[in-house]
């Protein structure tokens, strides 16, 4: 049927939300090469050992960790921060993403005086910042201290006020300690007037150890904070049961989950972040086709896609929708079903739901 053909214009018109993007992972190599270049004149690095570094087009997952140790000295202070904040969150909006949950690792770096809080302030300060779209970033209540900012712009389709919704999970990174992770978790707590919403934990998947983070994460629950697992991204089966068992709001990849633990998620209804290229890029699954996605999508286990890192693999959330269709051969009325679906697993309120619903009501009239 030819008016059911999905093409990635339809893609990028699609209404989607995003809630498992890294904002290191988010950097357009176009910045990278910038940051680069003035840590090359500081004469810290040469820029042409790292040029072809950045350029790289596919990684292991051992190399993405090692190309993220390269990008966390590219882009170190508040001032690199601010931008890459403000720029992910243009180029998820330009992909018209209305719902943005932007994960980071705070950061504590004495030598340029930043700490855990100056680098979360700096995200915000570049969210802030944003003007291509407007940004609803802090609850919009009475109690709103900042005015949201309206910047009116012609979208593609129609004219109208574009919008996009962003709110900060922070992440532990597997590598910290407990007291460090523990931080993190009272800092989430703290902001959480100021756009946080959540934890996550993430890092290298071979380094750290649950029971290092565990603390961290009980302490998370008893402040209601909701928090999303990168579970299973390598196969660890004491890990993955421990994470399963321990019932997060959300996990992040499910790649190597064994039949029990398959079991163990579908009865759980624990909500997957669908990570395709990711998974595929890192070789974690050796092909589109051999995805977990399917198995999930057929059992009607709630899932998302997501991106993971769209500046390290090159990707954007709309072509993750397309690689979905023409993988699995979903429909556009399956794929907007699908994206509508991921309000139920956002971690923001039942008024910004609503606005969501309210968004993907009108563009399913658009559909037929
Ligand atoms: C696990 C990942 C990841 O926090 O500095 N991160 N953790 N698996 C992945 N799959 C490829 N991709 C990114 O963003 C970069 C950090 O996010 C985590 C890693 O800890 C990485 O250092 P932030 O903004």
């Amino acid at each position: 049927m030819e008016e059911e053909r999905v093409d990635m214009e339809w893609c990028r018109w699609l209404p989607k939300i995003e809630l498992h993007a890294h904002l290191n992972g988010s950097i357009r190599d176009s910045t990278l090469l910038e940051l680069a270049k003035i840590l090359d004149d500081k004469n810290v690095i040469v820029f042409s050992d790292v040029e072809h570094v950045v350029l790289k087009a596919d990684r292991s997952l051992r190399e993405c960790f090692t190309m993220f140790d390269l990008i966390h000295l590219l882009a170190t202070d508040h001032k690199a921060i601010r931008r890459i904040a403000k720029e992910a969150v243009e180029d998820f909006a330009a992909e018209n993403v209305i719902y943005l949950e932007l994960r980071t690792t705070p950061k504590k770096n004495d030598s340029i005086g930043m700490t855990k809080r100056s680098y979360v302030e700096a995200v915000i300060a570049g969210i802030e910042s944003v003007e291509t779209v407007k940004v609803e970033f802090i609850p919009s209540d009475e109690n709103t201290k900042k005015p949201i900012k309206t910047i009116p712009i012609i979208d593609s389709y129609e004219p109208k006020t574009k919008k996009i919704y962003v709110r900060l999970l922070l992440s532990i990174d597997r590598r910290e300690t407990t007291a460090a992770a523990l931080e993190t978790v009272e800092l989430a707590s703290e902001m959480k007037d100021s756009g946080v919403i959540g934890i996550d934990l993430s890092g290298n998947p071979r380094i750290g150890d649950w029971f290092t983070v565990l603390p961290a994460l009980n302490r998370a629950k008893e402040l209601e904070l909701p928090i999303t697992l990168h579970c299973g991204e390598v196969p660890n089966k004491k890990e993955i049961q421990a994470m399963l068992e321990f019932c997060p709001q959300r996990i992040g990849h499910a790649v190597f989950l064994e039949d029990d633990e398959w079991k163990t998620l579908k009865s759980s209804y624990i909500p997957v972040e669908i990570c395709l290229s990711s998974n595929v890029k890192t070789r974690c699954v050796p092909s589109y086709d051999d995805h977990h996605f399917i198995d999930l999508y057929n059992a009607k286990h709630p899932l998302v896609l997501c991106t993971d890192d769209p500046g390290m693999f090159s990707i954007s959330l709309s072509r993750e929708y397309y690689i979905a269709a023409k993988t699995f051969g979903l429909t556009k009325a399956q794929l907007h079903e699908m994206a509508m679906e991921a309000i139920t697993y956002v971690f923001a309120d039942h008024k910004v739901k609503k606005a969501l619903e309210e968004i993907f009501k009108d563009s399913e009239r658009k559909l037929t």
